[in-house]
């Protein structure tokens, strides 16, 4: 009889078992899901909001979005940023106070990947504060700067989509005043990423009054929203911790990637070379303007600048320029006459597209290599 009762037990502890089990699979098959794909957008059916700033409230939902941070996942943060501020803004007329130097709603470590689909509709369904030609100024702030975010482009919509769907919510976190300028390099002549560039700078400064200037790879994406995209006191180096690189800066002067400069920063090295065509030099060719003007480059936390690069082959005709070794050594000598002094090419057209201006631009071409002999 107590063998059979003890049978019955042990079945029973057995079958609950068996039922935790089950249910434990099944959860983790809903997170993973959620995390890795995006597609299944379980959990939005648990969330009414319809943008990704209002999800934030739910931490799992999270994690695969914009605002998604490991932090959040394991529950180790100090606070869940509330839902946000936009929603609670009344249209009084109370002068807004100035944006604080550390906005209170960043979220740190962000989840960033690249294997999901992603769409422009849904990007401008995740962003709908951001007004036409890519603006936006924090509702419930002043900041000190308004910043040009520039990007030398051909050819790379998809790495646009990701860049936008990522950067969008963190730039609003991050309460920043900001125009989103995509420099589009029209025809198939050689790339030249530091000429664009200078364009971003004369051409968003005829949209508005920025202050700021952000130079920004189209494929890197910050991976902690620390990394405030302003302006500081010396020109600015934020991608200094990237994947590609094994989360570290590949040499001292490495200005590669992302980096921001003022308006009076900018000038004060007559912009960038104009003269760099294809891959590599432009970045190192900056560094040695910045340094011989006697500034300094200023760089974020190490555990901060960290990036991620999403995964390409080289572009067709952005091949490697073999003269860029020779004209790094010489900046001193170029930087007086090729720079934003010296710039010229054509606009043939601007466009507003809701989440980015962009600014097709013809830029000529490089000048005949010299015959050898
Ligand atoms: C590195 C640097 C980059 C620059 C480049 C040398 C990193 C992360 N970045 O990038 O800042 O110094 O070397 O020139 O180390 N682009 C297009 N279409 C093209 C070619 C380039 O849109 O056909 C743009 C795009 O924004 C891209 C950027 O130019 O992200 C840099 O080119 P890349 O990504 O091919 O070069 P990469 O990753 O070696
Ligand atoms: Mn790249």
């Amino acid at each position: 009889m107590t063998r059979l009762m003890l049978g019955r037990t042990l079945e029973r502890i057995c079958k609950a078992v068996l039922l935790l089990c089950l249910v434990h699979f099944l959860i983790m098959m809903i997170l993973y899901f959620d995390v890795y794909s995006q597609r299944f957008d379980i959990f939005s059916r648990f969330n009414n909001g319809r943008n990704s700033s209002s999800s934030r409230t739910h931490p799992f939902y999270n994690l695969s979005r914009p605002n998604a941070t490991f932090a959040g996942y394991l529950g180790t943060m100090n606070h869940i940023p509330s839902a946000h501020p936009e929603a609670n803004v009344t249209s009084t007329a109370k002068p807004v106070p100035p944006c604080p130097e550390v906005p209170s709603g960043l979220v740190g470590r962000l989840l960033i990947e690249f294997s999901s689909m992603m769409t422009m509709e849904r990007v401008q369904k995740e962003n709908p504060n951001v007004t036409e030609g890519g603006r936006y100024s924090p509702p419930d702030c002043r900041a000190k700067q308004k910043v040009a975010v520039i990007i030398p482009f051909r050819h790379r919509d998809n790495h646009l989509k990701y860049w936008l769907h990522y950067l969008h919510p963190i730039l609003r976190r991050q309460k920043i005043d900001y125009g989103i300028y995509i420099i589009n390099q029209l025809g198939e002549d050689t790339f030249n990423r530091a000429k664009l560039l200078n364009i971003g700078y004369v051409e968003s400064l005829k949209e508005d009054s920025y202050d700021c200037f952000i130079f920004s790879d189209v494929d890197l994406i910050p991976m902690d929203d620390r990394n405030l995209y302003h302006c500081y006191d010396q020109p600015r180096h934020f991608a200094i911790a990237m994947d590609k690189f094994g989360f570290r800066l590949p040499y001292a002067g490495y200005f590669g990637g992302v980096s921001g400069l003022s308006k009076k920063q900018f000038l004060k090295i007559n912009g960038f070379p104009n003269e760099y065509w294809g891959w590599g030099g432009e970045d190192d060719d900056i560094y040695n303007r910045i340094t011989l003007n006697g500034m300094k480059v200023s760089r974020p936390d190490v555990r901060i600048g960290r990036y991620r690069m999403i995964k390409h082959e080289r572009d067709k005709h952005n091949e490697p320029n073999p003269q860029r070794f020779n004209k790094i050594q010489n900046t001193k000598n170029t930087m007086k006459r090729d720079g934003i002094s010296s710039l010229t090419y054509r606009v043939v057209q601007v466009k507003k597209y809701p989440l980015y201006t962009n600014i097709s631009v013809e830029i000529g071409k490089p000048p005949p290599r010299p015959m050898k002999g």
